[in-house]
């Protein structure tokens, strides 16, 4: 069994494995201990891709003097299989979040073709903003005059240009041209414009079949263009257009952890990804209807949580609370006091299905293309079309459960305050200047020194690591030595947890430079700006930087670097090639499946930076982790001439 205090360094987290352990319910954190990954996969240099093997090459115990004579049956070297590998994680990972994306844009078509009364239009000026994108005019010419355009015209020509992007022919990607225009050249220098989304998958799918593509080199150009129809394309709409039809975030108060769960209300817990289904479920757990039916059942209310991104979505824009992060999915229902847990895809433990068979908890999925064999889960297919019908049908069903519960009930009391629901518009309002342009106080600043530089720090949490604390290591070193962080995903929910998205925290962890500039501005030293696919709102962040003068011409002149601390997941993989690509320096926590083919880590390591300006990095202790970064800020500050 896990021993809690080694698991997480996070106090309900612990509390929560200790109930678990008593109440003989298997988690992630025992598993863990239990089952050890294999040394060969872990190093990336085992090739399943045809039955002939799997071919598994492992380093030599002492390293490899000379020529690395490893292959398998079909002649593979070690850099081909480890380059397919990581390409395959590209894809999967592109293939997730551009699936969400295109979803979201199916939905918006929907609004924009009148067939759906549960969407809306919510933020007509991100609309107007995006849609010269999309080659979509914002205005007409009327007897000589320019007039605004029709919002639905507008509205249906984004949607159907939007939803081009997956499949359309003879050109590259909409939103290529929203990066600095040096970031631009280089990509259509090296050959790495993305034609369309889906493709670039299926590309990758196609070279890393046996007997296909077999230059490392050649398989992480596809990478790379893959990579960049994620987040310069498909995650990015994806925001975009759920900006649009949901609100564009701005900062507001909310709170963090198990603890926001009440014993006295019904507790639903929306886990997953695509708001579609959880702004509904939002909505309905709001009407009037369902708090009316909560109350006859005996309960006081209904308490929504959210676990992972969907936590992050109907956080920044409603100010629902996480309840966890990816690690705690387990623990929301093992206190006994989950109503109903409401899943779609990604990131969703399959073993929840045993952990809620424990209790009265409804675990109830909700996406075609996610479902669970085991008998004690419930499909509810969510149908955007009767979107609200469907939300309240789930609702309903957790409040009819709150009778069932069991008397044993723990949940901890932890919990934390936290600021939330930043994008590159309120970043903008807190650190923009009044004449001088869009990001100049934040710019003056980075010049001025008192902000060192900018660190995004994402991901996941991962059960080979101590849960949170590489996050929280990682961010406190970096805000100490006045970098300021911008964060999402999973890290996002972890700073919350452990307090750090407040700006009261800036006194109390800061650098006296960045607490100046926090306490000035009244934001908190570490801006959690969503989920996983809003990483698009760090490139265009960035972009707006580079657009502020001062700093560079490009993404890779900014004293800027990003983290992954407790990476898991392909999309953690896609999200870092794509920030490479950008130009960011990115460093993992954890481990880079890459350590058994040598030559191709240093294709990554190294290489990249004269490619893309941006190359990856990986390492496990988190002190250590964070000076690299702030080395290389310390480097880019050098090169601008700040370094004073
Ligand atoms: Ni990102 Fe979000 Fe969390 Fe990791 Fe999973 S929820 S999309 S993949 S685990 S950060």
């Amino acid at each position: 069994l896990a021993d809690p205090m080694e698991a997480s360094i996070e106090a309900s987290t612990q509390e929560m494995i200790r109930r678990a352990q008593r109440l003989q319910i298997e988690t992630v954190f025992d598993r863990a201990v239990t089952m050890k990954p294999c040394a060969i996969g872990l190093q990336g240099i085992c090739c399943k891709n045809c039955a002939m093997g799997p071919c598994r090459l492992p380093l030599p115990k002492d390293g490899i003097e000379g020529e690395d004579t490893r292959k398998g049956l079909c002649g593979a070297t070690a850099n081909t299989i480890a380059a397919r590998n990581f390409a395959r994680m590209i894809a999967a990972g592109a293939a997730a979040h551009s699936d969400h994306g295109r979803s979201v844009a199916e939905t918006f078509l929907a609004v924009a073709r009148k067939e759906t009364n549960d969407y809306t239009i919510k933020d007509p000026a991100k609309l107007i903003q995006i849609a010269p994108y999309f080659g979509v005019a914002t205005t007409v010419e009327v007897d000589g005059k320019t007039m605004d355009r029709d919002l639905d015209e507008i509205a249906l020509g984004v949607a159907e240009a939007a939803m081009a992007e997956w499949g359309k022919t003879g050109s590259t990607l909409a939103y290529l041209k929203r990066a600095p225009q040096p970031l631009q050249d280089k990509w259509k220098e090296q050959g790495v414009l993305p034609r369309n989304i889906d493709r670039e998958v299926v590309d990758i799918m196609h070279r890393t079949h046996m007997g296909v593509d077999q230059d490392f080199k050649n398989l992480m150009k596809q990478g790379t263009r893959c990579s960049l129809a994620d987040g310069w394309g498909g995650a990015m709409i994806g925001t975009d257009l759920q900006d649009v039809m949901f609100g564009s975030p701005s900062p507001l108060q909310s709170e963090a952890n198990l603890g926001i769960m009440k014993e006295d209300h019904v507790n639903i817990i929306v886990h997953g990804h695509e708001p579609l289904l959880s702004e509904m479920i939002v909505a309905a757990c709001q009407s009037q209807e369902m708090i009316d039916y909560a109350k006859e059942k005996g309960a006081k209310g209904i308490q929504l949580g959210g676990i992972c991104c969907t936590a992050n979505e109907i956080l920044q824009r409603h100010g629902v609370p996480p309840a966890g992060n990816y690690l705690q999915q387990e623990l929301a229902i093992i206190t006994g006091a989950c109503e109903a847990m409401v899943v779609d895809v990604q990131c969703v433990f399959q073993n929840l299905a045993n952990v809620a068979k424990c209790f009265h908890t409804k675990l109830i999925t909700t996406h075609p293309m996610a479902k669970m064999e085991q008998e004690n889960v419930v499909h509810i297919e969510f149908d955007e079309h009767y979107a609200m019908q469907d939300a309240k049908r789930i609702v309903k069903l957790a409040i009819d459960n709150f009778e069932n519960r069991g008397a044993d009930i723990m949940i901890p009391r932890h919990k934390m305050k936290q600021i939330a629901g930043f994008g590159v518009e309120s970043i903008r309002y807190h650190l923009g200047g009044s004449f001088r342009g869009d990001y100049y106080t934040l710019n003056d600043n980075i010049i001025n020194g008192r902000i060192r530089g900018i660190a995004g720090v994402v991901g996941c949490n991962n059960a080979r690591t101590k849960h949170n604390e590489e996050h929280i290591t990682i961010i406190k070193e970096l805000i100490k030595n006045d970098v300021i962080v911008l964060t999402t995903g999973c890290s996002a929910i972890t700073a919350g947890i452990h307090g750090l998205l407040t700006p009261e925290s800036a006194a109390v962890h800061c650098g006296p430079g960045l607490a100046e500039v926090c306490e000035t501005v009244g934001i908190p030293p570490v801006l959690h700006l969503g989920s996983c696919v809003d990483n698009s709102r760090i490139l265009l962040a960035a972009t707006e930087v580079v657009k502020a003068g001062g700093l560079g011409n490009d993404i890779c002149d900014l004293p800027a670097a990003g983290s992954a601390p407790e990476w898991m997941s392909e999309k953690a993989i896609a999200i870092g090639q794509y920030f490479v690509a950008s130009g960011v320096y990115t460093v993992f926590g954890y481990h880079m499946p890459v350590d058994g083919a040598p030559v191709f880590r240093d294709h990554l390591y190294k290489d990249m930076e004269k490619i893309y300006g941006g190359k990856w990095d990986c390492e496990p202790d988190p002190i250590k982790h964070a000076h690299k970064m702030i080395a290389h800020i310390d480097k880019k500050r050098k090169e601008l001439g700040i370094d004073k």
